[in-house]
């Protein structure tokens, strides 16, 4: 936890020559998420994101599209700050590089640099890439000609131009590295920075006359033919959307606790920037934190190809929340991630459906059948002290995960509370607590998972609030700066409550719900050609179907333990039973084992069961597994686990 009262987060503003792809929505995802959790521990937070409207990439494309350049920057900044909203993304402020506001400041600015003699006037000669609005020596470029960046050819630009002393901040750059191990993040990251700037810095080229569409310099220096740089005009939008140079009221939040971008931009954020600080006499922000790339099904990214993942489609196929989660879940802060639906609907299905909402569904299931939906947790210490002390132990790391940037670690170990209710159910068997009338002990289980499940929904909601909400209204209480004081930071329990059910909050998905791309057909195609195969190889082997490993694992089978089991009224074979195998709800299973067990002998054990067959109907009664038994001369006997297994653990 930041050690100031006031927390500032910003994203990167986004260029308006195109609409938002999963990248925008990765680094704004990640920026909300501290923003939330940052309010809701009780600090002053200011949260900022906006749009990047100068340059010749934006003039040049508003020129293609037939629009006026402000037109079309208007159109382009409202499709971002709309799906923001949509998203409900909670900014403070939503910045525009064409906000009059912010074009004071950057010449405010301007003038403090000159009059200070950082900035100089000389001739500019040299490779400028229109993409990446960037100046590059020859020396980086690739064949003499191509940008090392994009790999766009550059164009030579000789122009007169005024200079940024960029090289004179080189030695006191390099000290800020060294004397701030954490002000780039990942550290892996903040090695390669340095090794840049040890290599030397040129001056930097901060105005263009070859176009016209950006902020003009300040009227003293009379030079009406120069426009300011893009990245000054950008980097300026930190401290102009607090006021500098305008109306200073915000300019507390200053310096930022970080700067949240990609890769792509992080010399623009660790080099210009604070040199463009240092010269301005304003602090330096804590962190700048950079994360990786994502790409498709393993591929670039690009609309040529199609392939790219557009946030809203995904959120409104999968769920916003769901969609949060899988970004921040699915790979480590820095590291490139690949987006497929395959991946989204594991995540779904297994974290989300089968270790939350199962667990969920367990309490309000056991809550109703055996104390009318009533929970107490009074007696919660006497009788689960020790999956207790293991949950606070567990939420305790939590916190400096989240402002290192270890988001993925910190769900990761935000699910361990989870596990510790889930095996907690399974350890203790309720059904057979109350069949020997320990009532006390079941009730106070029943308290340790509505504890367990309050306090990690309240440390979910930055990532899904929609759902914590959610859960929050079933256990009674509601998500704000109160109740983590009480929950998190004071570590108490919950009082009693009567919960109310609700209608499952991750049901499984079984098929990708958004038309597929081209690498995805690839790998269904292939899936294919693999069953015709077998079934030529079946065909050889005349009926004795000779199977690899791989097939073999293609049979999902389950540790299950039975939570519910009665006869099947006119059936001398069949048992109806609920079997519960870890996943959000039991499965319903027609077993045909009556001959051999009554359902008083096969409740509350466990069975091992085929899970992934398709439904089938017996009596009319839907049947969604198979339970694994032998049967010879002598009788039928069930497969079951030597020792007691969590519900679900996958057997071999
Ligand atoms: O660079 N994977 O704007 P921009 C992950 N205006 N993140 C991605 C991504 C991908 N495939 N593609 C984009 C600019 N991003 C400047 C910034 S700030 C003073 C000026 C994200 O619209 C990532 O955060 O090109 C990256 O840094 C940002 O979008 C670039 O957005």
């Amino acid at each position: 936890m930041p050690c100031y009262k006031n927390v500032y987060i910003t994203t990167p503003i986004y260029y308006v020559n195109d609409i938002a792809h999963i990248g925008h929505a990765y680094t704004t995802i990640i920026a909300d998420t501290l923003a939330r959790y940052s309010r809701m521990s009780g600090l002053d937070t200011f949260f900022l994101t906006g749009t990047d409207e100068h340059g010749q990439k934006i003039e040049e494309s508003a020129k293609t599209k037939g629009k006026s350049t402000q037109a079309y920057a208007d159109e382009i900044s409202a499709t971002f700050k709309n799906l923001w909203n949509d998203f409900h993304i909670s900014y403070d402020k939503f910045i525009r590089t064409t906000d009059q506001d912010h074009k004071t400041g950057v010449q405010k600015a301007f003038s403090v640099m000159y009059e200070n003699g950082d900035i100089y006037k000389d001739v500019y000669k040299g490779h400028y890439c229109i993409s990446c609005e960037t100046f590059f020596p020859k020396t980086q470029l690739v064949d003499d000609e191509f940008c090392p960046e994009c790999g766009k050819s550059t164009v030579i630009v000789e122009e007169e131009s005024y200079f940024f002393k960029l090289s004179k901040y080189q030695d006191k750059l390099l000290e800020w590295y060294h004397n701030n191990p954490d002000c780039i993040l990942p550290k892996s990251k903040r090695n390669e920075v340095i090794r840049f700037v040890e290599g030397g810095l040129d001056d930097l080229s901060i105005t263009r006359t070859s176009f016209d569409w950006g902020v003009k310099l300040p009227e003293n220096l009379n030079d009406p033919k120069h426009v300011m740089y893009v990245w000054l005009d950008a980097l300026m939008n930190y401290v102009t959307a607090l006021g500098y140079g305008t109306d200073e009221k915000n300019m507390h939040y200053w310096p930022a606790h970080v700067h949240l971008i990609g890769k792509d931009i992080l010399r623009f954020h660790a080099i210009y920037w604070p040199a463009f600080l240092m010269s301005l006499g304003l602090p330096l922000p804590k962190h700048i934190a950079a994360h990786g790339w994502w790409t498709r099904d393993g591929e670039k990214m690009s609309k040529s190809k199609g392939n790219v993942v557009n946030p809203r489609e995904v959120a409104d196929a999968y769920g916003l929340d769901n969609f949060r989660y899988f970004l921040l879940r699915e790979v480590p802060f820095g590291g490139d991630g690949d987006f497929s639906q395959k991946a989204l609907i594991d995540r779904i299905n297994s974290d989300l459906g089968n270790d939350l909402g199962n667990l969920l569904n367990r309490l309000t299931g056991m809550s109703e059948k055996y104390f009318e939906g009533n929970v107490n947790c009074t007696d919660v210490n006497k009788f689960y002290q020790a999956e207790l002390d293991e949950m606070e132990a567990s939420l305790e790391k939590l916190e400096p995960m989240l402002f290192e940037m270890q988001i993925h670690r910190y769900l990761e170990e935000l699910w361990r509370p989870l596990s510790i209710a889930n095996k907690a159910i399974d350890r203790y068997q309720p059904w057979t607590l109350m069949k020997e009338g320990k009532t006390e002990e079941v009730m106070a289980l029943n308290g340790l998972v509505a504890v367990i499940l309050a306090k990690v929904s309240t440390m979910l909601y930055p990532v899904m609030p929609e759902t914590s909400v959610k859960i929050a209204n079933v256990l009674c209480f509601k998500i704000d700066h109160a109740s983590w004081n009480h929950l998190i930071k004071q570590k108490n329990l919950l009082s009693s409550f009567v919960l109310e059910k609700i209608p499952p909050l991750f049901p499984r998905i079984e098929e990708p719900l958004l038309a597929q791309t081209g690498s995805e057909n690839k790998k269904s195609e292939a899936k294919a050609a693999r069953k015709e195969e077998q079934k030529t190889t079946e065909q050889k082997n005349e009926g004795i179907a000779l199977i690899g490993i791989d097939q073999f694992f293609q049979t999902s089978l389950k540790v299950g333990t039975v939570i519910e089991a009665e006869e099947v009224p006119k059936s001398s074979k069949l048992l109806l039973l609920q079997v519960d195998i870890g996943e959000e709800n039991p499965r319903q299973v027609v077993a045909g084992i009556k001959e051999w067990y009554s359902a008083e002998d096969i409740l509350g054990t466990q069975v091992c069961m085929v899970a992934n067959l398709k439904p089938a109907k017996l009596m009319g009664l839907k049947s969604e597994g198979m339970l694994l038994a032998a049967k010879d001369s002598e009788g039928l006997s069930l497969i079951r686990p030597e020792k007691p297994k969590t519900a679900g653990t996958p057997i071999g």
